[in-house]
């Protein structure tokens, strides 16, 4: 299998992230992170790690808005610029109103209007990692359509809690979405998110459209990140009404109750006929993750491998999300092996 991967992602490295409550915490989306996936794949005889191809800003221009990534592009310099007390790192601490917010010439208004969160964190090489990480994706999308039946991209940072216009939860260009709609020219296209958090910025970017069949599968956002967006309910708007499905689950699903939301997933693809998929595979349902409350074991996240793997579609596997770093690697390994 194809593993598309660029070392760029370790000049992403924020030393720190903010938990509730304020809590000043070690950034969890971590470049060991990488790390512990490559070398697992490198003991197996059927993982080719290649260097993404640059497909440039027209396909990313495609699903952001341009002045957000205008934004992540310049931001970094203009901090620096403005002589912070501790420039380590670019993080707002006031966020858009939620009605006609306008956007601020200053900076960190700017920053508080284009991030949802403060797990976003912008350091001198965001930008450049965020740009490697979607080239990632699109040449594991390009290589399906030049006839692989799998590929996947390691893509760090993550990118599906990043909406049209906005970063968060490690996020800041969202890959799967750049990846699923450079692919919709192609065909239609069935988007499946199986990582712990609902992929908010996902939903955002394909709300309203036919072509791109969207489904998450996630901790039920009454208690859990990201907390306004995921619920059962949200179903997609105007053209894209009935294209989008979440499917919030409680806090200590196992296996067995998981594979079960997973077929009903599963049969909504099946039923739309798409003709490439792209998973946005997460592994923070991982029963030991520190983020997450669900409980799927390795052995479960092999065998959701194998029935996603059962639709036999083309198919473009997006890393978002993991942060067990020990178990990180069989659990990729694990999941990936019923594709190749
Ligand atoms: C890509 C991805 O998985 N992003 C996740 C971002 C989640 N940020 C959550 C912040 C709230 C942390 N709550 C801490 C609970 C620890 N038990
Ligand atoms: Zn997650």
């Amino acid at each position: 299998m194809k593993v598309f991967y660029s070392e760029t992602h370790r000049k992403h490295e924020p030393t720190f992230e903010v938990f509730d409550g304020g809590l000043r915490t070690p950034y969890l989306e971590n470049p060991d992170r990488m790390d512990r996936i490559l070398n697992a794949l490198g003991n197996t005889d059927w993982s080719e790690v290649i260097e993404p191809t640059d497909f440039g800003l027209d396909p990313i221009l495609a699903v952001h808005d341009e002045a957000y990534i205008h934004f992540l592009a310049s931001s970094w310099t203009e901090w620096l610029d403005s002589k912070p007390k501790d420039p380590s790192t670019l993080l707002p601490a006031t966020f858009a109103l939620r009605r006609h917010p306008q956007r601020p010439a200053s900076l960190l208004g700017r920053a508080g209007y284009y991030m949802m969160d403060l797990s976003a964190c912008i350091v001198e090489g965001t930008y450049a990692a965020a740009l490697a990480s979607a080239n990632c994706a699109l040449s594991a999308a390009q290589s399906i359509v030049n006839g692989q039946w799998s590929a996947f991209a390691l893509c760090r940072p993550p990118g599906h809690h990043a909406g049209k216009d906005y970063a968060g939860g490690y996020c800041f260009i969202n890959n799967a979405a750049v990846a699923a709609n450079w692919l919709s020219s192609k065909g239609k296209v069935a988007l499946l998110d199986m990582d712990y958090h609902c992929g908010n910025g996902t939903q955002d970017i394909f709300y309203e459209r036919q072509d791109v069949l969207t489904i998450s599968i996630h901790a039920d956002p009454d208690f859990e990140y990201p907390h306004f967006i995921g619920f059962a309910d949200e179903r997609g708007e105007g053209q894209g009404l009935g294209f989008h499905h979440n499917f919030p689950l409680p806090a200590g699903t196992d296996d067995a109750a998981y594979l079960v939301t997973l077929e009903r997933a599963l049969g909504l693809i099946r039923e739309f006929r798409p003709a490439f998929l792209v998973v946005s595979a997460g592994m923070d349902i991982y029963a030991d993750d520190p983020l997450g409350a669900i409980k799927v074991t390795t052995e479960g996240i092999i065998e959701i491998g194998k029935r996603i793997a059962s639709l036999k579609l083309p198919t473009t596997i997006v890393m978002e999300g993991g942060y067990n770093n020990d178990a990180l690697g069989r659990n990729i390994v694990g999941f990936l092996s019923a594709f190749c």
